[in-house]
């Protein structure tokens, strides 16, 4: 009698446990990809033209594993081990068509597709693939900026390859986007070509919900307030064990959602699911797996917000496959074993799951739709900006004003996807028109815009665009331009206007720019822009993604957009260039703006870019990402006036200071101030960079220091770096320096703001390196990334 009473009691206080706790999810995604290195060329030409520093076979021989059979033997070891799950797997066409060349020259691979056939056949309980070889752009294309029947394109030349190399293999209902960059308006596009749910950076979701508390640190620019359209999930966590720079979204941030695009010219509703990958866990395991994660301390913490039966938390882990700790021997062997191991020991709390499996399972409430930032992955800065794609202007080697290789090559490619398109809408079936399709896509690669600077990675978008124009030449000239401008993705500077960036205040004026062309030259290049009435975007209306608009927002106005030809330093030349076309918006207080740009050919043919949506602050720097402190106060120091501009005259006191106090400061980041700036009584260190300034006591009896005005036109000031020092000791804020903001009347510039932003160094493959030596790595800083050397 006393055992079954306690029997019961034991069942009742398990099924509370459960009803109360639903396991955690556990989901991979792999992703694997080597672009075309020359476009028009295979791999092996490449590597026997001898036109790169490095021996190119070796870059694909030495991925051997990742790329044939270390996938399959990890999924094994959950099948061994009677577990469910399996994992998903990004495959790029232009890595199968190298794969390819290289198998049939006899140079390895041997076989390699049969052991991805093989896995295509062992299914889940469900029925669903063990490996969803997820759904891609063949090329690699960074798909939020280029446009959307390019991508779609790209996706079904993808699914072409797959049907050809993996029969048998059902083409995946998910797409894992490259860089995992993603914005909403690619989902018309996806959705032709049949996906149903996409791989989307779950700091996309986190950032654009109310009160996502914003740090530096994250080393993502503060979100734009026209994006915080969800609600506060309240369960901001900060995790420990990995690293976690401020705090995430610990339940809502880790649960699929629904995601709409509104066609602007029809109010046509798209609707797709994003699937959270997860910024920190993700970027974790992709140092080496378990081990490298500490799966149990780390996802645990997520235990307490795992509330939810119907929807319980999904953990995606999503990195290179091929690269590093997540392209290791180790990851997909002993460490995956470990990982086994401990699914098996907590059946009741853990469970590898493939993203299909969990869907089938626990879909999204039809009403439970979420507005996604547009961003990457942070690997590559997943900046809302694609920054990485999308680099600043800068002094660059061989270019005579203000240059980014980045642009270049969109406005590279906006031309030459003219050109192909009018040929496309002439002769859609021309065999011609078809091969540049391929050239074109294959210039989209992103890989071309990520390294900048070394092996000419900025000319291929043209050597790609020049093939592709040269085999639509004559479909062009034997018919009619019946085709609209192109219009890249239109961008706009600062990125926040009228709030802060890095917590320094921003101008509210703001520019808009793209390029745009067409081969029958322009007409007219407008941007039109209407006022929200309160503000507010809500998801649950549309007014503000029609051209049509309605009672919410304010009428359409327009301001002509000014052309500047931007000559090419790429070797080749390309054919055809399009033109930077800018319109500054100016005068907007506290506003949410609509805007877009539209394009009319000299054959008046029209087209319309994509709407867009920016919050303009009052100017104050005040933003969402608070910011106020970082003037008055700074260390023991107090500066007046508060918030200094250039034309002040900034005062520096030190009530806790000794006698003899120096301040020891610079310009920006410790650049010389010239003379002028220099004030009396003040001399240049022996380093000749830093000034010193003497603190001298005031009627008051303070130490104080003076300096300023910086308005001189010789040398632009954003910000003062100082740090002070008495006889030997020296106060360096913990080797941070201290850094006071000096605004100017009129826009600071993103590039200049920026540093005051933490340097941090990420590998060529995008993960990040605490202690870089020896070798080519990637500078962030802020919105800036620049590829250094380092001994
Ligand atoms: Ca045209
Ligand atoms: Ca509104
Ligand atoms: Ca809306």
């Amino acid at each position: 009698m006393k055992k079954i009473v306690l029997g019961a009691a034991l069942l009742a206080s398990v099924c509370a446990a459960q009803a109360e706790n639903p396991k955690i999810y556990i989901a991979f995604q792999w992703h694997m990809h080597q672009p075309l290195y020359t476009p028009g060329e295979t791999v092996l030409e490449t590597h026997n033209s001898g036109s790169l520093s490095y021996d190119l076979l070796e870059v694909f021989t030495s991925r051997t594993g990742p790329y044939t059979n270390w996938p399959s033997q990890a999924v094994n070891k959950l099948i061994d081990a009677g577990l469910p799950g399996g994992a998903q797997v990004s495959f790029s066409g232009s890595l199968v068509e190298n794969l390819n060349v290289l198998e049939n020259a006899g140079k390895g691979f041997s076989n390699w597709k049969s052991h991805w056939n093989i896995m295509a056949t062992k299914k889940t309980d469900l029925g669903n693939p063990r490996i969803d070889m997820v759904g891609f752009g063949y090329y690699h294309p960074l798909m939020a900026l280029i446009d959307a029947e390019d991508a779609a394109r790209q996706i079904r030349a993808h699914r072409e390859c797959f049907a050809e190399n993996f029969p048998g293999m059902s083409y995946s209902k998910g797409i894992f986007p490259p860089e995992n960059a993603f914005e909403e308006h690619m989902i018309p596009a996806l959705t032709s070509e049949g996906i149903e749910w996409a791989f989307v950076d779950n700091s996309h979701f986190d950032r654009a919900a109310r009160n996502y508390p914003w740090v530096k640190g994250t080393s993502i620019v503060e979100p734009n307030r026209a994006d915080v359209l969800n609600d506060d999930p309240a369960d901001w966590t900060h995790i420990e064990g990995l690293y976690c720079p401020g705090s995430i979204s610990a339940g809502w941030g880790h649960r699929p959602h629904w995601m709409k695009y509104v066609d602007p010219a029809t109010g046509q509703e798209y609707r797709m699911i994003a699937v959270p990958t997860s910024l920190v866990y993700g970027n974790e395991d992709g140092r080496g797996g378990f081990g490298a994660l500490q799966y149990e301390k780390c996802i645990s913490q997520l235990e307490a917000y795992n509330d939810d039966p119907d929807h319980p938390i999904l953990v995606v882990l999503h990195h290179d496959g091929d690269n590093h700790g997540g392209g290791a021997a180790s990851y997909y062997g002993s460490n995956f074993q470990d990982f086994v191991n401990w699914l098996k020991a907590n059946p009741s709390r853990f469970e590898c799951t493939t993203v299909q499996d969990y869907l089938d399972r626990f879909p999204p409430e039809d009403d439970d739709v979420i507005h996604v930032e547009a961003g990457s992955w942070w690997g590559a800065g997943a900046d809302p900006e694609f920054l990485k794609w999308n680099g600043d202007k800068g002094t660059y080697p061989g270019a005579s004003e203000p240059y980014s290789p980045d642009h270049n090559s969109w406005g590279i490619i906006t031309a030459a996807s003219n050109h192909v398109r009018t040929a496309s809408a002439i002769a859609p079936d021309n065999a011609s028109v078809k091969a540049a399709w391929n050239d074109l896509m294959c210039g989209q690669t992103s890989c071309y815009w990520y390294w900048d600077g070394t092996e000419e990675w900025d000319s291929k978008p043209a050597t790609a665009a020049n093939l592709a124009l040269a085999k639509v030449a004559p479909v062009i000239a034997s018919g009619d331009d019946k085709t609209g401008p192109s219009i890249y993705h239109p961008q706009r500077e600062p990125y926040n206007p009228g709030m802060t960036e890095w917590e320094m205040a921003t101008s509210s004026d703001f520019t808009v720019w793209s390029y745009v062309y067409d081969l029958s030259g322009l007409q007219s290049v407008k941007l039109r822009y209407r006022i929200d009435k309160d503000g507010v975007n809500p998801i649950s209306s549309n007014q503000n993604e029609t051209y049509e608009g309605g009672s919410e927002v304010g009428p359409w106005q327009e301001i002509e957009m000014t052309a500047k030809a931007i000559p090419s330093i790429t070797n080749p030349q390309p054919t055809a260039k399009a033109q930077e076309y800018s319109a500054e918006v100016k005068g907007l207080k506290d506003v949410l703006v609509d805007y877009y740009v539209e394009a009319t050919d000299t054959k008046g043919n029209v087209s319309r870019s994509m709407i867009l949506h920016v919050y303009v602050g009052d100017g104050n720097g005040s933003s969402q990402g608070g910011g106020d402190d970082i003037i008055s106060q700074t260390g023991s120091y107090k500066v007046t006036p508060a918030e200094p501009t250039v034309n002040d005259i900034i005062t520096i006191t030190a009530p806790n200071g000794q006698d003899g106090i120096i301040l020891h400061w610079g310009v920006n980041n410790y650049e010389k101030p010239i003379a002028a700036y220099l004030p009396e009584g003040s001399t240049y260190f022996t380093d000749g960079k830093a000034a010193r300034t003497p603190f001298t006591r005031n009627g008051e009896g303070v130490l104080e220091a003076k300096i300023g005005p910086f308005n001189n036109p010789e040398q632009a000031v954003s910000y003062i770096s100082f740090v002070t020092n008495t006889g030997s000791s020296w106060d360096n804020n913990g080797e941070k320096n201290y850094k006071i903001a000096v605004k100017t009347p009129t826009a600071i510039s993103a590039t200049e703001s920026a540093d005051a932003a933490p340097v941090e160094y990420y590998n060529l493959q995008g993960i990040r390196v605490e202690n870089p030596a020896g070798g080519i790595f990637i500078r962030r800083q802020g919105a800036s990334i620049t590829k250094v050397m380092l001994p």
